[in-house]
């Protein structure tokens, strides 16, 4: 069953009903300021930060669902609205609401009173802007108000969650013509602070929120609305909000449009001390010059279409014809589109990551880097700069960092050992796009501190020696706290019967080793070498080249179950994913690892693993993360066996390591089976059963329940995850197989042999590049010929050549 529809000409979903199964989401913003938005309104704003600088309030976990956001209530008579259904849930007469690339647009109609929201951030500025459409398609003339509403949070998120006997006493505002201003904070930072207006004079304003609700109100119907009349409330502590009334009167057929703006604003050094300090009051400068780029209708339908040339140009860079239409869509718009969002958020603020909890992630943001460095190179650079600057003296590094002051997260600390290597894979995948090894000789510091700094390159050196030298009693990596998958707690044992369980246990332990961290460091420690060599490091080059070797050899020996690759060792030296155990028998993450890396590619290791994936761990939603999934709780393995069975790393589909065994299955040729794993978890090819998946139909869930749990196929967890970069590698980089190398550009398509081919268009260091592949002996790997601007070529490396701005390249399969 469908919600809605994709519109792939606007590049939208298009959702016919407000009552999805669960909220869907949109992101608006690519820059410094973003704002969640529901299909029903619900959301917040913030800026840079998720937990530092929050604008408005958003309740999780709330009662009923989604039930704060930007709002827009319609008073006409007796009824009340709102375009996006909620919070009064008045049944509309029709609803839609298109969620597009960084806008989101709500159609409302109630009594022949149509609404039509457009929310976006506009590129180049802090701010959401709100534009409300209303016309009279009635024969009659009317008369209603509009009431708008933010609820303000008070900055730091996570204080004003929980630090009442303060926060009841500390909320500001200021009102001035149509704007109203939220300070607190304002009085000791006097450097920011927000504000939010509409471009038409205001028959009143509320700022209290227990003015605006009444007492014992709720915002499905607000005191103030139902009342019809705003009560013009300064807030003074308690719960600051922002609501304007608007008294409109319409002609039949006539309509009016207003532009409200919800901004954060930031004085300037000079600033911070104009107006009257002693009293807090705000210099409304900036504010006044950020309010003037859109107080009309014409500056806020240019923002929105600079928006939208903004991202017609980034998707250019990467474009697909073929006659699959899912597959076209999903790589043209919706997976490039998750990995931008992805790359901003990490896994900090969805609708299941409070934005509290979680900054950047080390390893989260080096992934998600690899499926947006085509879109944004300099954006990339800087984020590899930053990641590598929270990374210790000894190449570990902290796991997370916040966003607004880029330091490591101490409360969560280092130990996740795969950690390091990340940072590998991200610098490679930016040199592969780019060309650019000067980001090797940038200066970084280690763990923020400048007198510490040496060239990025000595982190990428460290971070190969870390895993090279924490290995345990079979040479294979230490894992530390975890590994890819945080529930592998393999140090988290307890020597006390009962003693209480621990998220993560110490970081170190001498004998728990991880395959999966074996088969990183043999993938990235390849691209390693050839980043050592381009700098004339031969030496280095030399050792991490034998220490590659040696590891691949460790694997096979040590790593190898018979018939596929062992997860790991835990802390009393029994195997992990290993047909000896009870549970937990075969792992998929050494499946997918071991196998991008090629180890014993030759020997037929990798074809045997790939067949047991298929034969022990799929399911008509995906593949599993493990079988059979762990039933009782085991300390020594710590949060996996945690979950019932059937969820998250117990035997979950985790959607993120399903593209891993994609291009594994690329690797030994199976273009059929690559095919069908992509398109098991692909949100558009799974639209129809949206009934079951349960989350958004055009981005990819962290999770979806695996063939143990009781609801199998349904999906949490949407949007934050590693999936969209890998998934969109997959989908580009591998199965059509154009694929970004240190000298040129790989053409290498792994498709299912139903395809009589495709063609794509990639920009690449300066140059379009016009693909066209054809199939006709209906192959699924293998190049017959290859040309280039019509002269043939050995092998598939389409070299650089800068002279050039169009290319065209024609590959036969075969
Ligand atoms: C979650 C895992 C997650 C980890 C991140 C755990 O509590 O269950 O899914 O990967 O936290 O730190
Ligand atoms: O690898 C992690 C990721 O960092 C956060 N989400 C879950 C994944 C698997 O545990």
């Amino acid at each position: 069953m469908k919600f809605g529809y994709f519109d792939d000409n606007a590049k939208e979903y298009v959702i016919t009903s407000p009552k999805t199964p669960l909220p869907w989401i949109n992101y608006l913003g690519c820059e410094d300021f973003f704002s969640l938005v529901s299909n029903t309104c619900g959301g917040y704003s913030f800026y840079k930060d998720a937990k530092l600088l929050r604008l408005t309030r958003y309740r999780y976990n709330n009662v009923p669902g989604d039930s704060n956001g930007h709002y827009y209530y319609i008073k006409e008579g007796n009824t009340i609205w709102n375009p996006g259904w909620m919070p009064t849930k008045t049944d509309l007469d029709s609803y839609e609401c298109h969620h597009g690339i960084g806008y989101s647009i709500f159609k409302g109609n109630k009594n022949d009173l149509a609404a039509e929201l457009t929310d976006f951030v506009p590129i180049g500025s802090t701010c959401e802007i709100n534009k409300l459409t209303m016309t009279n398609h009635s024969k009659e003339e009317k008369h209603f108000s509009i009431f708008s509403y933010v609820e303000f949070c008070l900055w730091n998120a996570m204080d004003d969650m929980t630090n009442f006997q303060r926060n009841y006493s500390i909320g500001e505002v200021e009102i001035h013509g149509s704007a109203i201003y939220h300070k607190t904070e304002y009085r000791e930072r006097r450097n920011h602070y927000a504000v939010y207006s509409v471009n038409a004079p205001i028959a009143g304003f509320d700022t209290s929120r227990d003015a605006f609700l009444g007492a014992y109100g709720e915002n499905s119907a607000p005191d103030v609305v139902v009342s019809g009349s705003c009560k013009n409330s300064v807030a003074s502590g308690w719960a600051p909000v922002g609501s304007h009334q608007l008294d409109v009167t319409l002609a039949p057929g006539e309509s009016r449009t207003y532009v409200f703006v919800l901004g954060y604003v930031e004085n300037l050094a000079a600033e911070k001390w104009v107006g009257r300090p002693e009293d807090g009051i705000i210099n409304r400068t900036p504010a006044e010059k950020l309010l003037e780029k859109f107080n009309t209708t014409e500056k806020a339908d240019q923002a929105l279409a600079d928006l939208k040339a903004y991202w017609e140009k980034l998707l250019s860079h990467f474009t697909v014809s073929s006659k699959e239409e899912k597959l076209d869509r999903m790589v043209n718009i919706w997976h490039q589109y998750q990995c931008m969002v992805t790359f901003n958020m990490s896994r900090s603020a969805s609708y299941y990551e409070s934005g509290i909890g979680r900054g950047m992630g080390f390893r989260d943001s080096c992934q998600d880097l690899l499926g947006f460095v085509h879109l944004i190179p300099d954006r990339a650079r800087q984020r590899i700069l930053d990641i590598a600057s929270t990374q210790f003296e000894d190449g570990s590094a902290y796991h997370q960092y916040q966003p607004l002051t880029k330091k490591g997260n101490s409360d969560i600390g280092s130990g996740f050992n795969d950690d390091p290597l990340w940072l590998i894979a991200g610098t490679a995948a930016y040199i592969k796009e780019t060309g650019d090894y000067s980001i090797l000789d940038e200066r970084t510091p280690y763990d923020n501190d400048d007198s510490k700094a040496t060239d990025l390159m000595e982190h990428l050196r460290r971070s190969f020696h870390y895993t090279m030298e924490h290995r345990g009693p079979h040479k294979l990596p230490l894992i530390g706290r975890a590994d890819w998958n945080d529930c592998l707690n393999l140090n988290c044992f307890s020597t006390e019967p009962g003693e209480s369980f621990q998220t993560f246990g110490p970081s170190e332990g001498p004998n728990a080793e991880s395959v999966f961290i074996a088969g990183m460091f043999v993938r990235y420690g390849k691209d390693y070498v050839e980043i050592c060599r381009h700098r004339g490091m031969a030496e280095e080059a030399a050792l991490a080249e034998e220490a590659i070797a040696d590891m691949e050899k460790t694997v096979l020996d040590a790593g190898w179950d018979g018939e596929w690759f062992l997860r790991a060792y835990d802390h009393y030296k029994n195997k992990i994913g290993s047909k000896e155990c009870e549970d937990g028998k075969i792992y998929i993450e050494p499946q997918g690892f071991c196998v991008m890396a090629e180890i014993g590619l030759k020997e037929g290791n990798c074809l045997k693993a790939m067949e047991s994936v298929e034969k022990y761990l799929d399911t008509k939603y995906g593949i599993v993360l493990l079988q059979p999934p762990y039933h009782r709780y085991h300390v020594e393995l710590g949060e996996i066996s945690s979950y019932p069975p059937g969820y998250k790393e117990n035997a979950g589909i985790f959607c993120h390591n399903n593209p891993w065994i994609s291009i594994a299955e690329t690797v030994v040729g199976r273009g059929n089976r690559a095919w069908q794993v992509y398109t098991r978890t692909c949100p558009a090819y799974i639209e129809d059963i949206s009934e079951i998946h349960r989350t958004e139909p055009y981005v990819y869930s962290q999770m979806i329940a695996g063939k143990d749990a009781p609801n199998f196929g349904e999906a949490k967890n949407s949007w934050l995850t590693g999936t969209a970069a890998w998934t969109f590698l997959n989908a580009s980089q591998y199965i059509l197989g154009i694929r970004p190398d240190y000298d040129g550009l790989i053409v290498d398509p792994c498709i299912p042999s139903f395809m009589d081919g495709f063609t794509a268009k990639r920009d690449f260091r300066g140059t379009t590049y016009h693909i066209e592949v054809e199939n006709p002996n209906h192959v699924e790997k293998g190049i017959a010929s290859v040309t280039v601007d019509g002269n043939a070529i050995e092998g598939n490396l389409i070299p650089v050549d800068a002279s050039k701005k169009e290319v065209h390249v024609k590959i036969i399969m075969g």
